[in-house]
């Protein structure tokens, strides 16, 4: 009870903070976009994490103010490192369930996309397939609508949820996020490559991209190359950082 209350104060402070995460293409040895991660800062308690908050905030009510702000801050400092020139392809945020079912969710990402002037498909962003199971004719026309404003999709976390193949070739996304639970222990598995290896060529038939996530070393990073799947994410490029800490390495790459 006492985070609860906590939570509903943070969201008019700045106890908030995102904090991001590169993702890179071995292909070309580049950085490709970044993962927005959102960090509270508690006056008290110190750093309290997503894993613990955001559920929270969920069944209160409070993620749509939560992830109203992280995609404006998400869309503030892309919008600051393009006029810095730092080559950042694009910026993904999160969204929960709740946040996906929101009916103001497609008007609220159009204004804000509008008024920040940066262009729609440089921001991304990931969905869980949780949060679109249940009605799938709803699910169908929130991700059109969010494809008519030009941004792209992502689906986090792929391989441990619901999604019927029926299904997936009916959304409108860009990228499956393959699950850190298939990246884990790839190196000595015997059926984890050739479970990369099929979605990768799924997703190469319904023409998305694919990329793993928690790539903690060079070989779990040179398996998922075998498989073709060349877009990482994970403690191997870089822990998600602090936006200082993500301007410097960016810099430090060019
Ligand atoms: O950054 P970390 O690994 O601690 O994140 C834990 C979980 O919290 C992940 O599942 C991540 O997707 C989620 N998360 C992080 N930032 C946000 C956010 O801004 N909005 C939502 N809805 N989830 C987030
Ligand atoms: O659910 P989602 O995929 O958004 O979760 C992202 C979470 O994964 C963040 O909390 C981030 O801190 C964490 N993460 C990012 N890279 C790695 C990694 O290489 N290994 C592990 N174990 N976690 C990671
Ligand atoms: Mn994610
Ligand atoms: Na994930």
């Amino acid at each position: 009870l006492g985070l609860e209350s906590d939570l509903r104060r943070a969201g008019n402070g700045d106890e908030f903070e995102l904090y991001f995460q590169p993702k890179l293409d071995l292909a070309t040895d580049r950085v490709i976009g970044a993962e927005a991660l959102i960090r509270w800062q508690h006056p008290t308690r110190g750093m309290v994490s997503p894993a613990e908050f955001i559920p929270l905030a969920e069944e209160t009510g409070l993620i749509w103010d939560i992830g109203a702000w992280t995609f404006m801050e998400a869309c503030r400092r892309l919008a600051g490192w393009i006029e810095q020139g730092i080559p950042i392809p694009s910026v993904s945020v999160n969204l929960s369930p709740r946040q996906f079912q929101d009916a103001r969710l497609v008007g609220f990402v159009r204004s804000v996309v509008d008024a920040s002037g940066i262009p729609p498909d440089r921001l991304e962003l990931e969905l869980t397939e949780g949060a679109m199971i249940g009605d799938i004719e709803k699910a169908v026309t929130i991700l059109n609508g969010l494809k008519d404003v030009g941004v792209r999709l992502s689906i986090d976390d792929f391989g441990t949820g619901y999604s019927s193949l029926a299904y997936l070739k009916r959304f409108p996304i860009d990228t499956l996020k393959i699950d850190r639970s298939f990246v884990r222990d790839i190196v000595k598995s015997s059926t984890d490559p050739a479970i990369v290896g099929t979605i990768v060529n799924l997703a190469e038939s319904l023409g998305f991209d694919t990329i793993a996530e928690g790539v903690e070393t060079v070989e779990q990073a040179e398996m998922l190359r075998q498989q073709r799947c060349t877009r990482i994410q994970g403690y191997l490029i870089s822990r998600p950082l602090p936006v200082e800490a993500f301007e410097a390495f960016m810099r430090a790459r060019v």
